[in-house]
């Protein structure tokens, strides 16, 4: 970033009174509370965003990383059914679903022709499968294309397999890491205030287990991802203390490898009356979890929950990761989004390019290949 643009945004945060954030900032000092909750009620979003991208660029330069990716949800049935959730469904469901083995080997020899090097497997919590399904899965998918890392299942998953099961958490990592799991996704994360959970998932495991479950992936080695589900019936204090809980398990363990906002989809969920995000909240939410997560090396702009206009002006408000091609996508699109169901390379380093940014395709750990 150029100097005249930090003189700038110091000009202006002390004309806003936010002189102290950009002390914090340019002084690479952690934000507190009260500046996460100060920087979400200032109406001065350009200069949130200028604030944001001298720690984008500070970290990432002006490289925007995408991957070429694969995802694949093995079932939709699920016996928690959180009320901010259209994917999830009952057994008894006419839509529930769960793939065969043989069903998830065809969907990765279809496309053993392209490219791909991480494959993206979540699904709900399922009440009959056993643990045998998960490994062979990931043993077989291994088997097919043993290039291809594969990120799979939250830590809601990983404690459910460890009741259905018997084991504990460090058994069951260490059993599916044998199975060939290389990263973890930040799925299940939603708000870590209890508040929040008893009202919205009673049934998911508490933001504290959630933590828990990822700080001892990161001692297993294992590189894992962390989300917030915004823009549904959360304050904005509950935000930033979701932020800071997570910078301070960073701070601990240093595992985590990228930050995910995601922005809540109302449609065919049991909480549809609630308005979809605006793109100030999105692109606010993008750049003060890029100030707060001071520590976290990436922030992703989803542009399949975002729309790819929002994610393409994101990257100049702290975002350096937009995810991957996918192709197809189940948990957005069946909450009424409007993304497209993939993106072509070509089309991909379109959006970054047009944001003035370079385009880096990534493997699963963020090196440039
Ligand atoms: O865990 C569920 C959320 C998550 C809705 O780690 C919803 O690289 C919006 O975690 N509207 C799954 N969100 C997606 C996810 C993810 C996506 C992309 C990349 C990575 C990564 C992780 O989606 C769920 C839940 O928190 N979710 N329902 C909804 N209606």
């Amino acid at each position: 970033m150029e100097n005249t643009d930090i003189n700038t945004a110091e000009f202006f945060c002390k004309k806003e009174k936010l002189g102290d954030i950009f002390y914090k900032i340019n002084n690479n000092e952690k934000l507190s509370l009260e500046d996460g909750v100060l920087l979400y009620k200032s109406d001065n979003l350009p200069l949130i965003g200028m604030l944001a991208n001298i720690v984008r660029e500070r970290l990432n330069g002006k490289n925007t990383y995408y991957i070429y990716n694969q995802h694949i949800n093995y079932s939709n049935i699920c016996k928690n059914l959180c009320k901010f959730c259209a994917f999830g469904k009952p057994e008894s469901d006419s839509k529930a679903y769960q793939l065969t083995i043989e069903d998830v080997a065809k969907k990765v020899k279809d496309r053993i022709n392209e490219p791909i090097r991480e494959i993206h497997i979540v699904g709900g919590l399922h009440p009959t499968l056993p643990l045998e399904y998960y490994t062979e899965l990931l043993k077989t998918i291994k088997s097919i294309r043993p290039e291809v890392k594969i990120k799979a299942f939250t830590a809601v998953e990983f404690d459910h397999f460890a009741k259905i099961s018997g084991k504990t958490i460090i058994e069951i990592l260490q059993i599916l890491i044998n199975a060939g799991l290389d990263a973890i996704p930040g799925g299940g994360a939603e708000v870590f205030s209890p508040r929040i959970r008893e009202k919205l998932c009673s049934e998911k495991i508490s933001g504290e287990k959630w933590l828990e479950i990822s700080k001892t992936a990161h001692k297993l080695g294992l590189k894992t991802n962390a989300t917030m589900l915004y823009g549904h019936i959360e304050t904005i204090e509950e935000r930033v203390e979701h932020l800071i809980a997570l910078r301070d398990a960073q701070q601990e363990t240093n595992g985590f490898n990228c930050f995910i906002p995601l922005s809540f989809h109302p449609k065919n969920t049991k909480i549809s009356d609630i308005a979809r995000t605006s793109g100030v909240d999105d692109l606010k939410t993008i750049a003060i979890s890029r100030l707060i997560l001071d520590n976290f090396p990436h922030i992703k702009a989803y542009w399949i929950m975002l729309g790819t206009k929002i994610a393409q002006i994101a990257q100049s408000f702290g975002a350096d990761d937009l995810d991957g091609t996918v192709m197809e996508e189940k948990i957005t699109h069946m909450a009424g989004a409007e993304s497209p169901d993939f993106l072509t390379r070509i089309q991909m380093e379109k959006l970054i390019i047009d944001a003035g940014r370079i385009p880096v395709e990534r493997d699963a750990f963020f090196n440039p290949v």
